[in-house]
């Protein structure tokens, strides 16, 4: 039988050719203009958005790298121990049981270790629990199983509900959307005045660092900055919160200035009819019992 090696191998070319656009096209799976939500197989963290994100991303890959070379020290010095220390040449076993010097280094290193961990971690904790000046405030409740949005300032408050599966619109994300996204100017330093209704929540959207608890009769504060850009940032409740845990997602919407005024426009008029009544009720997966609820 007669091989044609040209055929064989132009073939091979196009396969592998197939195979690394399938690659690109898998990993470039990313939309950083529209939003920042967790992507099929993500591995790394989220996108950072904002100083306190990029710090954190910085802080830890920083870590990474110390926490992989010790790991492969470690590691080496087993395999090593192992091999050297077997039984065959060792008939007689060694009955060293102390040795200063490397005492002195395995307390000192770690130390030092420590050490150049703890200063950027400080440094990070201090600037997320800075009094920083801030554009707006926006109040947050947690509740069985949504959140509450208020402006103090603009003297508007809303619920914001998981949007159903078969209300999911084209541009929507299944267990992410919200009807009602707290809604943010691009480029503002806000601060979030974080509070519940019932059980223990927890405010977590990763791309802008923010995860706070959320606690009946206190109130927890954080400050981010929102980024320049029109853009959704996706997080949900990541305490475990009850049997709807799953279902209370939070998406932030930065607008630009002028498209935020409109939206506040609007917003005063729509959410002005909800009664005090309202705040209360059960979120739940069915959507016509949600329906007689409002
Ligand atoms: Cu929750």
């Amino acid at each position: 039988m007669k091989i044609n090696f040209q055929t064989v191998f132009t073939s091979w070319k196009k396969k592998i050719v197939v195979i690394i656009y399938g690659f690109l096209l898998i990993f470039s799976y990313v939309n950083p203009a529209i939003s920042s939500e967790p992507k099929p197989w993500q591995m790394d963290l989220q996108e950072p958005a904002g100083i306190i994100a990029t710090k954190a991303t910085d802080l830890h890959n920083f870590l990474l790298v110390v926490i992989t070379l010790i790991s492969v020290f470690v590691l080496g010095l087993l395999v090593y121990v192992c091999i050297k220390f077997r039984e065959k040449p060792n008939v007689q076993p060694s009955k060293t049981s102390h040795n200063t010097i490397i005492e002195i280094i395995w307390t000192v290193v770690p130390v030092l270790i420590l050490v150049v961990i703890a200063i950027p971690s400080f440094k990070l904790l201090y600037l997320t629990e800075a009094d920083k000046p801030v554009d707006m405030v926006v109040k947050v409740s947690g509740a069985q199983w949504y959140w509450n949005y208020e402006y103090p300032d603009e003297e508007i408050s809303f619920d914001s509900y998981i949007v159903a599966e078969e209300d999911l619109k084209d541009d929507q994300k299944r267990m992410l959307d919200v009807d009602n996204p707290l809604v943010v100017p691009e480029g503002t330093r806000i601060k979030f005045l974080i509070t519940g209704n019932d059980v223990m929540h927890s405010f977590f959207v990763p791309s802008l660092a923010l995860q706070v608890y959320s606690i009946a009769g206190r109130i927890n504060e954080i400050w981010t900055e929102v980024p320049l850009g029109k853009k959704k940032y996706y997080g949900q409740c990541n305490q475990i919160c009850g049997v709807n845990h799953a279902y209370m997602p939070i998406v932030i919407q930065a607008l630009p200035k002028d498209e935020y005024e409109v939206w506040l426009k609007e917003a005063k008029v729509k959410f002005a009819s909800i009664t005090k009544k309202g705040i209360n009720k059960i979120a739940l997966l069915d959507k016509k019992e949600v329906k007689e609820l409002k």
